[in-house]
């Protein structure tokens, strides 16, 4: 059956894809899976390579790229999720490569539903890097990835066991923010401040500026640039502006 799946995958056009058992994932802070699908067996992790659109320092073309992928790994979800309920009458459901995400003080918006990379792992995909990314054994940390979950008693693939990264610290030099400086960790705060500048942190900020000013200063405020990026953010979703320590990785690249 694993076969059939990963035939029906590839012709798609997604890059890899790996199976894991559920009793194989393991992700100490995520919910657990059966809070989410009771009947949840296993789940098919779909590995798409992150173009180069990353590698431009114009951010408007950096993240329209990644925007594309994650619209091509939506809809792959969608059929490979329909193709094991039509072919093989399972129970199916799709896990997003990004939001939404539980907004709570329990997780202050930053745990997946699903932890991805975890999936990635349990998979045979892949393995953490310095980064705290995950590394393909081919396209190395420019991979992002989607899960289908479903009641199909699927086992789960080889794990990779050479270590792929090879601690280099490009990553963590490269970082901006100075948010991967301790091992194992990534500095959320830190993170988020350089890569999405547009996200929550400066909506409050702004809105508080708003409250304090006067009619006037308000009217300025609407019609300054620093608005229409907060409002483009809005509609677009999260809206990455770096991609350092994904880009500067040198494994797998020629
Ligand atoms: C919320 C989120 C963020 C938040 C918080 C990240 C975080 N600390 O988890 C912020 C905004 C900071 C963020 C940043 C980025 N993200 Co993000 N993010 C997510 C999201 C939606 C949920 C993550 C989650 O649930 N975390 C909570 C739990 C699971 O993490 P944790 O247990 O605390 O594990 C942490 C550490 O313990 C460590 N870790 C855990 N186990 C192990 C084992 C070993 C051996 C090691 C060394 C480390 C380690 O890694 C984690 C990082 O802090 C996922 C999608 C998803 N649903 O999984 C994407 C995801 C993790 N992000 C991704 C990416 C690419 C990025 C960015 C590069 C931004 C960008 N431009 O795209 C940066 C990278 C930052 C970094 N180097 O850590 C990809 C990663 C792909 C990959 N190859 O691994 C994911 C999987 C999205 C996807 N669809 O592929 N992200």
């Amino acid at each position: 059956m694993k076969d059939r799946i990963r035939d029906y995958v590839l012709g798609l056009g997604v890059d890899d894809v790996g199976f894991a058992a559920v009793a194989d994932y393991h992700s100490v802070r995520s919910p657990q899976l059966t809070t989410i699908f009771s009947a949840a067996k296993s789940m098919v992790v779909l590995a798409h390579k992150e173009l180069s659109n990353c590698d431009s320092p114009n951010m408007q073309i950096a993240f329209s790229g990644r925007m594309d992928l994650m619209e091509f790994a939506r809809s792959c979800n969608y059929k490979v999720a329909r193709f094991l309920e039509r072919e093989y009458q399972a129970r199916a459901m799709t896990v997003s490569p990004s939001y939404p995400l539980e907004m709570s003080y329990d997780t202050m918006g930053s745990i997946g539903d699903v932890s991805l990379r975890h999936a990635a792992v349990a998979a045979g995909l892949g393995t953490f890097g310095r980064h705290n990314l995950v590394l393909h054994p081919e396209f190395g940390t420019r991979v992002i990835f989607t899960v289908i979950l479903c009641d199909l008693d699927l086992p789960s693939d080889p794990p990779i066991q050479e270590e792929l990264c090879n601690q280099c610290d490009l990553c963590v030099q490269s970082c901006p923010a100075g948010a991967l400086e301790e091992a194992g960790k990534t500095d959320i705060g830190k993170c988020l401040k350089k890569s999405q500048p547009y996200g929550i942190g400066a909506n409050i900020h702004f809105y508080q500026k708003v409250l304090a000013s006067s009619p006037e200063e308000q009217k300025n405020m609407l019609k300054d640039p620093e608005f229409w990026r907060l409002y483009q953010a809005g509609f677009i979703g999260f809206q990455y502006f770096c991609f350092n320590c994904l880009k500067s990785c040198p494994v797998g690249q020629k």
